[in-house]
C-alpha cells in the first residue's frame, strides 16, 4: 500500500499534485503539509515546517508514509532576495527529511530545476550529466540537493528520486520564480487583454504544463528501479518558450491581446544564466518519460480553465 506525505503542499505544484495523488492512492492515504493550509484543498492536512527535524519525525511516525514528495522550497527570485532563508529551507529542509528517511525507510521525491545549471553549462541540448556552476542561491541549493539525494541513496540505500523541472505553467499561482511570467501572462490575457513581461523579448526557457509535471513526479516514483541508471535530477522538458511565442499562442484565442516588455534586471539576469533547451533523453530511456502537452494544447486547455474560473 502507498501512503504519501507531501511537504510544501500549498504551493503551485502541490495544489495540483495532491489531488492527483489522492485520486491514485485514496484521500486518507495522502497527508498534505505546509506552513499554512492550501487555499482550496479539504483533505488531510497538517502544519509542518520542513526545517524542524522533530516535527518532521513526529509527522512521519504518525502518518507512516511509504513515500514523501518534498516540495517545500523558496524559488529563484525570492531566494535571491532571501538567500539565507533559501539555504535553510531548500538544503536544510532536505537534509532534515533525508535524515528521517534514513531511519524510517520511505522513498523521497525531490524536484530539482533548470536553475541547477549556470552560465557555463552548454545552453542548447543541455546534457543530463554536464557542468553545473549555478550563480543563484536557489541554483546552489538545487545542485547541492541533487548530490545529497544521490549520497543518501548510495550511502544509506534511501530510495531517492527526482526530476529537474523547467518552468511550470498552471492555473495555480506561482511562488516567486523567474518563470512566473508564463503563468501571469494567461491570467492577464483573460482579465485585462494585455500583459507587460518582466523578461525581455527573445528570452527562451524550457517550460511544461502542470498535468505533465504531476505525471512526471508520479511516474518517476513508480518507475522500475532496475532500469534507473540515474535516480535524481532527470532532465525533463516539454516545450521551449519565449514571451512572444506565448503571446502568439494566446492571440489564436484572443486576437486583440497586447504584449509589451519591461524587463526586471534581477529576474532577467537569472533567466540569462539558465539553459535554452534541455536534453531529456535519459528520462525518456530510463522510465519512458513523454510530455503530452505542447504549446497549443496547453494554451487551449489553460485559457478554457481560466475563463471558466473568471466567468
Ligand atoms: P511554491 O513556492 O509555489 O510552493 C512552495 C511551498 O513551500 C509554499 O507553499 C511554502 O509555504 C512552502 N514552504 C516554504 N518554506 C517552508 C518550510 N520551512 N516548511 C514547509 N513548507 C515551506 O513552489 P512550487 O512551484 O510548488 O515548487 C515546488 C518544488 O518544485 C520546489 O522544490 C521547486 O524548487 C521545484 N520547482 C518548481 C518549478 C516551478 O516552475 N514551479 C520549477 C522547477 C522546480
Ligand atoms: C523559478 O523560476 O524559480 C522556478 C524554476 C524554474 O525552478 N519556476
Amino acid at each position: 500500500m502507498t501512503r504519501v506525505l507531501v511537504t510544501g503542499a500549498a504551493g503551485q505544484i502541490g495544489s495540483a499534485l495532491v489531488p492527483a495523488l489522492r485520486e491514485a492512492y485514496g484521500e486518507a492515504e495522502v497527508l498534505a503539509t505546509d506552513l499554512h493550509p492550501p487555499a482550496a484543498d479539504t483533505g488531510p492536512f497538517a502544519v509542518l515546517d520542513c526545517t524542524d527535524g522533530r516535527a518532521v519525525a513526529a509527522q512521519v511516525a504518525a502518518h507512516r508514509p511509504t513515500v514523501v514528495f518534498h516540495l517545500a522550497a523558496l524559488l529563484s527570485a525570492v531566494g535571491e532576495r532571501k538567500p539565507q532563508t533559501a539555504f535553510e529551507v531548500n538544503l536544510g529542509g532536505l537534509f532534515t527529511l533525508l535524515e528521517v528517511a534514513r531511519e524510517s525507510r520511505f522513498a523521497v521525491f525531490t524536484p530539482s530545476s533548470i536553475a541547477a545549471f549556470g552560465p557555463s553549462t552548454p545552453r542548447d541540448g543541455t546534457p543530463q550529466d554536464t557542468l553545473q556552476r549555478p550563480t543563484t542561491m536557489y541554483g546552489v541549493t538545487k545542485v547541492a540537493g541533487e548530490l545529497l539525494c544521490d549520497y543518501y541513496h548510495t550511502r544509506y540505500g534511501v530510495d531517492t528520486r527526482g526530476v529537474r523541472y523547467p518552468g511550470i505553467i498552471s492555473d495555480s499561482p506561482p511562488g516567486g520564480g523567474t518563470t512566473d511570467y508564463a503563468v501571469e501572462i494567461f491570467f492577464a490575457a483573460v482579465e485585462e487583454g494585455r500583459y507587460t513581461s518582466f523578461l525581455k523579448r527573445g528570452t527562451q526557457l524550457d517550460m511544461m504544463y502542470m498535468p505533465d509535471a504531476v505525471r512526471a513526479a508520479m511516474e518517476v516514483m513508480e518507475a522500475d528501479s532496475a532500469r534507473l541508471v540515474h535516480r535524481n535530477a532527470f532532465n525533463v522538458t516539454a516545450m521551449q518558450l519565449t514571451p512572444e511565442r506565448l503571446g502568439d499562442a494566446i492571440r489564436r484565442h484572443l486576437p486583440d491581446f497586447e504584449l509589451d516588455f519591461d524587463p526586471d534586471p534581477l529576474r532577467q539576469s537569472i533567466a540569462d544564466s539558465w539553459p535554452n533547451r534541455l536534453d531529456d533523453s535519459a528520462a525518456r530511456e530510463e522510465w519512458d518519460w513523454r510530455p503530452q502537452f505542447d504549446l497549443d494544447a496547453m494554451t487551449d486547455d489553460l485559457l478554457r480553465r481560466i475563463r471558466e474560473r473568471v466567468g
